[in-house]
Formats: C-alpha cells, sequence, structure tokens
C-alpha cells in the first residue's frame, strides 16, 4: 500500500532533508504550491494537491488544501470498516503524515507598517485545519508543525520499522494543539487591539480580550507552603536572559520559591555594569555590592546583613570563579546564579550537592508585560525598565553631592528598585550598608534600616539614602540623617516638597529628585 505524507510549509527549514528521507524510506509525498516547486527542484518525486483532488487552488491561494481528499484521508478511522470503505469508494487514500508549518501571522503583524489587509491574509486557514485533523486521528496520523522535530521523526522512524509509537504521535498531536491554539490566540489579540476607527490602524498594547500561551517546565513537590501545589510554566520565546532562560548545572529541584527569588537576585544583578553580588532573602535584596572581582562583590554583599543571607538566593553577573566559588561555599544557600561556572567553582559545589547553580545567559531582554493574579482577575503593566543616570537627577538642596555622593545615590536608587515597598537603602561605596523592606509606612523603614545596621555592628555615617518614593513627613529624612547619612536621593512630588526639602538643609543634607517613582509590591 502506498503510503501518503502530505507536505504544506511556509517556513521550508529542513523540509527538502526531511522530505528525501521520507521519499528513501518508501514514502509518497503530496505537496502544495511553493513546496511542491521546492521540492521538485531540488529532485524529489512529489505529486501536487491540485493533481491528486482534481481540483486546482483557487483565491489567490485561499483554498488549496481543504478538499475532502484532503481531510478525508487525513480523518478516516484506519479501525472501522465503514471509514475505510467509504474513502476508497470516493477515490481517496490514506494520508498518513502531515508536515504544516503555518502562515507566519506573528512576524506579519510584529512588522510596524503592517495593515489590517496584510494580517488578513495571513492568517492561515487550510493548514491549521490539516493540523487539526491529523492531531484528532493522531492514533493513525503523524502530525509535524515544527521543523525541529523533524530528526527527532525520522530517527524513530527509523529505529522503529517506518513508523513512529503511538505515544510519539500523541506527543505531537498535543505540541500541535498547543501550536493551534497559541496561533489563533495571536489572531484574537491582534484583532482585539485594533482601535475603533475604520481603517483599525491604531493599535493598543493591551487587548480587549486576551491570551496567554505558557508551557509547563515542571511541578513542584509543593508552593510557596508544604499544603500549597504549584508548577512552573514558560513562555513559548523565552526574553534573552531572563530567568526562564536558565539551564540548571546541579543541585536539588528548584521550589516555587527558589524561583520566585532567583528571579528577583538575577533581575536586580544584571542591571549592574561592574562586577556585581546580590542577595536575596524572601524576594528583597538584604545585601547588593559592585567590587574588582565576585569574590570581592560577594564579600562586600554578604557584610550587609550576613544573618538573613544564610539561605539565602546569590545572583552574579560575571563568571563565578574559583575565589568568589570558595568564599560562597561557605555560606548556606538554597541557589547560585552566574551567567557561567569555570570549572574550580563546579568542582568545589560538586561536594554540596543540594545546591543549586543556575547558568543564565546576559541580556538585557524583558518580559513583554508584568503579570500579577487577583481574585478573578488579571493586572498587566509593563516592567519597570527606567535606570537614571546623572543628567536625570535634579539637586534639590543648597549642598550639591560632591562625585562621590552622586555614585553611592546612583547605587542606592538602582537597589531600591528591587526592594518591596516602602523600601529605604543605605549605601556607601557601591555597597548597601541597610534596607528597610516591605513596611508599610515610610518612616518604619527607614527605622528598620538603621536597626538592621545596628545589629550587623555597621557604621551608616556619611552614606546616601534612596526612598522609592517620596517622604510624606520629614520624619523619616530625620531618622535616616540622625543614623549618619549625607545625601538622599528620592523622587520627590509630595505636597510637602518644600518641608522636605528645607528639612534637608537644615541638616546640611545634599538631596537629588529622580522624579521617577520604583514602587514594588
Ligand atoms: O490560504 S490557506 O488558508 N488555504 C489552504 O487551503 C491552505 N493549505 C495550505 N493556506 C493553506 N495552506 C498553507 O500554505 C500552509 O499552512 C502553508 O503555510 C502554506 C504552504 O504553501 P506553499 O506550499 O504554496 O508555499
Amino acid at each position: 500500500m502506498t503510503r501518503f505524507a502530505l507536505i504544506s510549509v511556509s517556513d521550508k527549514t529542513g523540509v527538502v532533508d526531511f522530505a528525501r528521507a521520507l521519499t528513501e524510506m518508501g514514502i509518497s509525498i503530496l505537496s502544495t504550491g511553493g513546496t511542491a516547486e521546492l521540492l521538485a527542484q531540488n529532485g524529489i518525486a512529489v505529486t501536487e494537491v491540485a493533481d491528486y483532488t482534481g481540483f486546482p487552488e483557487m483565491l489567490d491561494g485561499r483554498v488549496k488544501t481543504l478538499h475532502p481528499k484532503v481531510h478525508g484521508g487525513i480523518l478516516a478511522r484506519r479501525d472501522l470498516d465503514s471509514h475505510t470503505t467509504a474513502i476508497a469508494s470516493q477515490g481517496i487514500s490514506t494520508i498518513d503524515m502531515v508536515v504544516v508549518n503555518l502562515y507566519p501571522f506573528q512576524q506579519t503583524i510584529a512588522a510596524p507598517e503592517c495593515t489590517l489587509e496584510d494580517a488578513v491574509e495571513n492568517i492561515d486557514i487550510g493548514g491549521p485545519a490539516m493540523l487539526r485533523s491529523a492531531a484528532k486521528n493522531y492514533r493513525d496520523v503523524t502530525v509535524i508543525c515544527d521543523p525541529a522535530d523533524y530528526a527527532q521523526v525520522l530517527q524513530e522512524m527509523k529505529n522503529n520499522g517506518g513508523a513512529l509509537t503511538e505515544n510519539s504521535r500523541f506527543d505531537l498531536a498535543r505540541k500541535t494543539f498547543f501550536h493551534t491554539a497559541q496561533y489563533d490566540g495571536a489572531i484574537a489579540n491582534y484583532l482585539s487591539s485594533l482601535g475603533e476607527d475604520k481603517e483599525h490602524t491604531a493599535r493598543s498594547f493591551y487587548p480587549r480580550t486576551l491570551n496567554l500561551h505558557f508551557e509547563k517546565v515542571q511541578e513542584m513537590r509543593y508552593g510557596e507552603n508544604p499544603h500549597q501545589s504549584a508548577a512552573f510554566y514558560r513562555e513559548r520565546s523565552v526574553p534573552h536572559g531572563t530567568l526562564a532562560d536558565y539551564t540548571q548545572l546541579q543541585g536539588k529541584e528548584l521550589s516555587y520559591n527558589n524561583i520566585s527569588d532567583a528571579d528577583a537576585a538575577w533581575e536586580c544583578v544584571k542591571t549592574f555594569d561592574e562586577p556585581a553580588c546580590v542577595i536575596i532573602k524572601h524576594a528583597n535584596p538584604c545585601g547588593v555590592a559592585v567590587g574588582n572581582d565576585p569574590k570581592d562583590a560577594y564579600e562586600r554583599a554578604l557584610q550587609t546583613d550576613p544573618e538573613a543571607a544564610f539561605g539565602g538566593i546569590i545572583a552574579f553577573n560575571r563568571e563565578l570563579d574559583k575565589n568568589a566559588a570558595e568564599e560562597a561555599s561557605k555560606l548556606f544557600v538554597e541557589v547560585l546564579i552566574a551567567p557561567a561556572f569555570s570549572p574550580e567553582a563546579r568542582a568545589i559545589f560538586s561536594g554540596k550537592k543540594n545546591v543549586r547553580l543556575l547558568e543564565i545567559p546576559l541580556g538585557k531582554d524583558l518580559n513583554e508585560y508584568e503579570v500579577k493574579r487577583v481574585g478573578g482577575g488579571l493586572l498587566l503593566q509593563s516592567p519597570d525598565a527606567t535606570n537614571i543616570a546623572v543628567p536625570d537627577l535634579k539637586v534639590v538642596t543648597k549642598k550639591q553631592p560632591d562625585n562621590r555622593a552622586m555614585q553611592d545615590m546612583l547605587f542606592a536608587w538602582r537597589v531600591a528598585k528591587f526592594v518591596k515597598s516602602n523600601a529605604i537603602v543605605f549605601c556607601r561605596d557601591g555597597m548597601t550598608l541597610a534596607i528597610g523592606a516591605g513596611q508599610m509606612s515610610r518612616v518604619d523603614a527607614a527605622r528598620t534600616a538603621v536597626m538592621k545596621a545596628k545589629n550587623a555592628g555597621l557604621s551608616l555615617a556619611g552614606t546616601a539614602v534612596a526612598s522609592d518614593a517620596f517622604f510624606p513627613f520629614r520624619d523619616g529624612l530625620d531618622i535616616v540623617a540622625n543614623a549618619g547619612a549625607t545625601s538622599i536621593i528620592q523622587p520627590g512630588g509630595s505636597i510637602r516638597d518644600q518641608e522636605i526639602i528645607d528639612a534637608a538643609d537644615e541638616r546640611g543634607l545634599t538631596m537629588a529628585f529622580t522624579a521617577i517613582r520604583h514602587f514594588r509590591h
């Protein structure tokens, strides 16, 4: 019996070699216009679908494969006599493999000059119909929607007498329905992002309806607490250098809290250009420092709060080398993250089987949206992507900052962005000295930071302080000044700004406004 594969692809990567390998296994190829032409040019025997159906491609290609001879051949159950006789009586052959990838809708709409007409023409109808028919009939048909699967399919066919196992066909079917759902989701998102104007040209960043598609990476033993279940999902195309781009080199399975804290550590450390180290506990930094090298940065970061760092998550923005690994291995840590680990560093941690080592490429890409679940709903926002520099600051006090105060303020501001609100961060010489995080009042955030510095035996004399939002009253400012701070960086924008500026002048401080706020909840 002749076996048929139907191949119809927009992305023609690898299709010639794949089709050739199929023909060498005795499989006959049916194909659509452009794909058939390419295969024929490469010396592969191919029958055009139009010749097989006796029906020409029409309507500028809108109708190419939407024909009972195609869909009957895919959908017929081979185990039912009624089905096999029905197709035989109509001269329909079974189609045992469907290889389709779709019109590039997502790439089309990504182009800034894309019109609604371009988008509509790139909505594939026949392709998803074939994919869905084949996936539905996975017991008898192999469906391939991704060129990345060609090699594995061929390998399995060779090892398995020319056919895939039912398990593999099921996996491919599942992948296919995810793919067509994502494709339709992209179309729905696009159409519901269009404005009400006649031309539908204006597009909103936030569509009226939203389809999000994520793939499960793992289920955890539990969630934030042992009585909660949990799973981790990853986007189909992960932004380069974000947490989900990780490779785990060793260690126990990542937990829910590990992943959440590792994300905070990594997002913070990657904002620094110099060698930096960030130590996170319960989603807040408990030590951040830059240094001459990773070891130096680590030792400085650890000084802020060695008590809290116990069982923490540590991230570096440089390869973790032997020296830094030796130091970090003295502390009980849950996760270490770096863009690379030297062989010596790997060897040092190989004796500590429980420590999870995550390698993540350094990259500046961010999520398209930040997402927060609320009861029955979802909050979306763009990521907090701003980083300020010296020219963005407005010095509001009589006293001007010297270069050192300026650098300290910028460093403190960078860290404050990653501290849960209300946040007060004391820094000096590229390291944190005290962090007050997650307080319901700003004055308590200041008190907490000062108390923590005292506990750690650290002096706050001559420090810069960052406040993630404006001081509503002068009390918070007085507390940080009493503790020894000499410069303050904050957004400004309070109705009492003048009162706060006067207080800073009275205390002989220098203060700069950023006009940007960094709430983080
Ligand atoms: O215009 S369609 O929606 N109508 C169809 O009947 C149809 N059949 C296959 N698009 C259709 N296709 C798509 O054509 C496939 O999904 C594939 O992306 C593309 C391959 O066309 P060609 O082989 O001519 O390059």
